[in-house]
Parts: structure tokens; C-alpha cells; sequence
């Protein structure tokens, strides 16, 4: 079965975890995912990170390290020619909670990264010029924090933790992309934080189509028209079929 897609549609796609899981890289609340291995509170929280800044970086280097090593996956480059099909006639809009790079490395042109990037780093310290924007940063930090060459104070991942806000900005971009869409394309994500979780509502408020890959149903397949159940790297290339 296809999606019977037209060059002239404008599409928003939504992505998590799972459709990086085909390329070897840990979800997160999966069995055996990275909150099982790891205290939320002690990694992906400004609290966890004063507290423990060094288990912190450890934690992001490792990952960082797991997603250099990683290729993209057949999901991943569907979701590039998704993109290049739409480019003349239609719009093509993919937000991304992933902060691997992998869809960037798979051949997408315009990423959304509303939860951030690994490889990216900023200083922790409000106050410091270099609070405001992050820079490429591939570096592993496994000994320790790294400090801001401008003011000394700790340097951290530019991801966005619990009780963070996400960039108004792209937040901004991702809700116009879905509210304008014809189609509302979610893939390998559980679907429970927000405020990116809201973005279905969004969609059906708006009467776009809302079609969901994942491997299992998740709290919200309701909300979805249409469920499509397994691996991304196996759904998505035969759901798109592109001509
Ligand atoms: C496959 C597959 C395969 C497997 N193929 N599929 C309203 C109500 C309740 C709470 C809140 C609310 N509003 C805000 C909150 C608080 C909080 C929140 O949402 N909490 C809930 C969890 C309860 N949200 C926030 O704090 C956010 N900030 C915010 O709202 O600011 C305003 C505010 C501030 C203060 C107070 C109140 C409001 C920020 C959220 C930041 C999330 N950050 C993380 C870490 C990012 C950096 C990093 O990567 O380390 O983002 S947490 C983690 O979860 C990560 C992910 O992007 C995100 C989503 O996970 P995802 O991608 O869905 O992965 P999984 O593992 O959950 O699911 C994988 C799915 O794939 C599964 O369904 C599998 O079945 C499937 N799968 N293999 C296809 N091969």
C-alpha cells in the first residue's frame, strides 16, 4: 500500500527515536532504551546537569559517538527523496525530535531539530554572549565538562532538556508547517512529550491527513487515520513509493 502522493502536496513529517532505531541507535523508553539505562532526572535536566555536569557530558559523548558511527537507514533517505519530489510544485516541512543528525546525513536538505543537536554546544551561562548561539562541536568530552573560553563557566550540549523550552522559533515553523499541511506524516515516536505531542491536534483540527508509522501502537494511535505498524526502515520506503 501507498501513500498516492502528488508533487503539489504540501507534507509535514514528524519524527522520534524509532526511526533511528533501524540504524542502531538506542530510543528512549523503549525496553532496554536510554531511560532504562539512565536516570532522566540525572541526564536530561538542567538540575541533573548542575548537580553532575561531568555524567552529564559522559552521557552525550557516548552518544555522540554512537551516532557518528551510525549510517542512515532506508527511512531516513525515503524521507530525502520525500523532499526532493515535493521541492518544485509542493512544500515539505520535517521536524525532527532526534538530535543524531542522521536525517541531515541521509540527504535532508531542511531539518526542524526542535529538541536540538548532539553536535551542537553553547555556554550554560545566561548571562555569557555565548549562551545565545550554539556552535558545531563533534568533540568527545568523556574526561569532564568543557569550560567557555569566554567566561569560564560550564559549556553544555544545545539540546533541550525537561522543563526547557524548545527555540520559540522553530517551534514556530513546526506548528505553521502542520497547520498548512495536507498531509501529517509521523514516524518512530511515543508521542508523550510535549509540547511537540500537541502537533496531532494541530493537524486534526486542521483536517490534514495524519498517518502514523511505528512498530507499536503508542498512548495516542487514535488520533491517527491511518496506522502503520513495523520496522520505519521496512514501512516507509513501500508507503511512499515514490514514481
Ligand atoms: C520504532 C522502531 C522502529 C522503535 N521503527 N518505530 C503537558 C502535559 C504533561 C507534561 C508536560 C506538558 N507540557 C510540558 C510538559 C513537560 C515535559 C513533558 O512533555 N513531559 C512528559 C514526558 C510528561 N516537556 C518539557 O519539559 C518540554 N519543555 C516544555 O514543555 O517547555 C515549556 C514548559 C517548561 C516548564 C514547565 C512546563 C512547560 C521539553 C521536552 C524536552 C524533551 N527532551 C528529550 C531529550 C532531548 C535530548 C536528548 O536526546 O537527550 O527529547 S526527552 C526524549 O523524549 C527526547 C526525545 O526527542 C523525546 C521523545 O521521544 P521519542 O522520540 O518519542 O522516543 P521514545 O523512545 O519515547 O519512542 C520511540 C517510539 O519508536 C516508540 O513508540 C517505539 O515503538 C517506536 N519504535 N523502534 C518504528 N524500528
Amino acid at each position: 500500500m501507498s501513500l498516492a502522493l502528488r508533487p503539489d502536496m504540501s507534507v509535514a513529517v514528524l519524527t522520534g527515536a524509532g526511526i533511528s532505531a533501524d540504524s542502531g541507535l538506542a530510543t528512549f523508553r523503549d525496553s532496554g532504551g536510554l531511560w532504562e539505562q539512565h536516570d532522566v532526572t540525572q541526564v536530561a535536566t538542567p538540575e541533573g546537569f548542575l548537580r553532575d555536569p561531568d555524567l552529564v557530558w559522559r552521557f552525550y559523548s557516548h552518544r555522540r559517538r554512537q551516532a557518528m558511527a551510525a549510517d542512515p537507514n532506508a527511512a531516513h533517505r525515503a524521507l530525502a527523496s520525500l523532499e526532493r519530489f515535493l521541492e518544485s510544485r509542493g512544500r515539505f516541512t520535517l521536524i525532527t525530535q532526534n538530535v543524531d543528525g542522521l536525517h541531515q546525513r541521509g540527504g535532508a536538505r531542511n531539518v526542524l531539530e526542535v529538541h536540538g543537536s548532539l553536535f551542537r554546544t553553547r555556554c550554560a551561562n545566561p548571562a555569557c554572549p555565548r549562551s545565545k548561539t550554539a556552535w558545531q562541536d563533534e568533540e568527545l568530552h568523556l574526561d569532564g565538562a568543557p569550560r567557555c573560553g569566554e567566561c569560564g563557566g560550564l559549556l553544555r550540549p544545545a539540546v533541550v532538556w525537561f522543563g526547557e523550552h524548545l527555540d520559540p522559533e522553530v517551534l514556530f515553523a513546526a506548528e505553521q508547517a502542520v497547520k498548512r499541511c495536507d498531509l501529517f506524516l509521523v514516524v518512530g515516536t511515543s508521542g508523550v512529550v510535549w509540547p511537540v505531542a500537541g502537533l496531532i491536534l494541530v493537524a486534526r483540527d486542521q483536517g490534514a491527513r495524519s498517518v502514523l508509522v511505528n512498530l507499536e501502537p503508542p498512548e495516542n494511535h487514535r488520533y491517527f487515520d491511518e496506522v502503520h505498524l513495523g520496522r520505519a526502515a521496512e514501512v516507509l520506503p513501500s508507503l511512499l513509493a515514490l514514481p
